[in-house]
């Protein structure tokens, strides 16, 4: 087969490559449909999305009341960021183009003017076929879930027997006992296990007890937690003492990597809810401490904050039991999409998991990978073509190889061991 040497063969190699890549979705805050509400589908929920809510503040703080805002049902609070984001002004930044870009995928006029018919056309298919659909639109194979056994409701579901489905992958989230625990450790005492404030050598014990059932309970595929700029290794305060005697050793005893997700200040602005987190550089040299205080563990890593970047690009570079994933979040904007996938590859190759969508309605895996996908098309066939001016001959079997991998196959392997 002959090599590719021209920028328009390349391209065409690369867009082919990502047409035909099955994508696996390595952090979403997705659930299957026996999960009932927390399976979040809809126009209602896709407007609702913390990320519009922020926006929706901002143009217009004078119109709306936020306190009352949040006692209203919830079509009519996607009726006032259609009218505000969508009706009166162009929904030019990321979180509103998504939308846009859902509807048209779906098969929806996105100049509709009201939201009845985009209503019911939600309504009218099942969860199970809403499921399907947007899997196939996506190419997303395999999404990762979020599970926190300290949330009420989803542990509810899990200890009722809710039945799993392969398509959604568990991820054990304990921010809760590692960035709250007065009032974790307050919950995992009246649940019966013996835990006190000071962190005794028992403490860590219970507090293992109390994780080793959740991961039998849910098999998940790696553990995490999201840690607030201030987060220090080696260090005494509760988080990192946690870590080092409780939560590092029992993943290693799992075979479970550790997700560290770094650069996080929670409720900046309280009465914006879920949409009042901001963020704050993180110390990304204590992501390298870790790596090397635990050889044998492996951790994976995304950071929030644009700055910290660059550090924990190279932070990767030299502990192999490391694993890049993915723009989380702030990051997960097109600009920066372009500039870090650019570096990682300069820097890592292709061994990094380059996306997460972050989901939390199912129908954001449709913007969400077809906008960072373009994005790794333009970037991959700059690479590819300096790589051919070079002298090197591009093959597309190669090409497909380490799309997939870039698309969480890579990430796969990290986590298989
Ligand atoms: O991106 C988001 O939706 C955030 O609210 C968070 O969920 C963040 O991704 C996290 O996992 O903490
Ligand atoms: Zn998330």
């Amino acid at each position: 087969m002959n090599a590719l040497t021209d920028r328009s063969q390349v391209a065409a190699a690369v867009q082919r490559a990502l047409d035909v890549s099955p994508i696996t979705d390595i952090h979403t805050h997705l659930y299957p449909p026996q999960l009932g509400r927390l399976a979040r589908t809809g126009i209602d929920e896709l407007l609702t999305y913390h990320y519009l809510v922020a926006e929706l503040f901002r143009v217009a703080r004078d119109a709306i009341d936020t306190e009352r805002f949040w006692t209203q049902p919830q079509a009519r609070q996607a009726d006032l960021v259609w009218e505000h984001l969508f009706q009166r002004r162009s929904p030019i930044s990321e979180a509103c183009r998504g939308v846009v870009t859902c509807l048209q995928a779906l098969g929806l006029d996105p100049a509709q003017r009201d939201l009845s018919d985009y209503r019911k056309y939600f309504a009218a298919a099942t969860p199970e076929q809403q499921l399907a659909r947007v899997l196939e639109l996506s190419h997303v194979r395999t999404v990762v879930m979020t599970n926190d056994p300290l949330d009420e409701v989803e542990a509810n579901l899990w200890q009722a027997g809710a039945g799993r489905d392969d398509r959604f992958q568990a991820a054990l989230r304990i921010d809760p006992i590692l960035c709250a625990w007065s009032q974790t450790g307050a919950r995992l005492r009246a649940a019966g296990y013996d835990v006190q404030p000071d962190l005794s050598a028992a403490t860590f014990g219970e507090v293992r007890r109390f994780l080793d059932e959740w991961i039998r309970r849910l098999r998940p595929v790696y553990a995490a937690a999201a840690l607030p700029p201030s987060f220090r290794f080696p260090d005494e305060a509760l988080a990192a003492r946690l870590l080092k005697h409780c939560v590092l050793p029992l993943a290693k005893e799992h075979g479970l990597p550790f997700a560290v997700m770094l650069g996080v200040r929670r409720q900046v602005n309280s009465t914006l809810r879920l949409a009042g987190d901001g963020v704050g550089w993180a110390d990304v040299a204590a992501l390298g401490n870790l790596c090397a205080a635990f050889p044998d563990n492996r951790f994976l890593c995304t950071v929030l904050a644009r700055e910290n970047q660059h550090e924990l690009t190279v932070v990767a570079r030299k502990f192999p039991n490391l694993h890049v994933f993915g723009c989380w979040w702030f990051m997960n904007t097109p600009s920066l999409v372009a500039e870090t996938t650019r570096m990682r590859i300069e820097l890592l190759g292709h061994s990094f998991t380059f996306q997460h969508s972050d989901a939390r309605v199912l129908e954001q895996l449709i913007y969400k990978w077809s906008h960072s996908k373009t994005i790794l098309a333009q970037v991959l066939t700059d690479k590819y073509v300096d790589l051919a001016d070079s002298g090197w001959p591009l093959r597309q079997h190669q090409i497909e190889r380490e799309v997939t991998g870039l698309l969480g196959g890579a990430g796969w392997q990290f986590i298989a061991g």
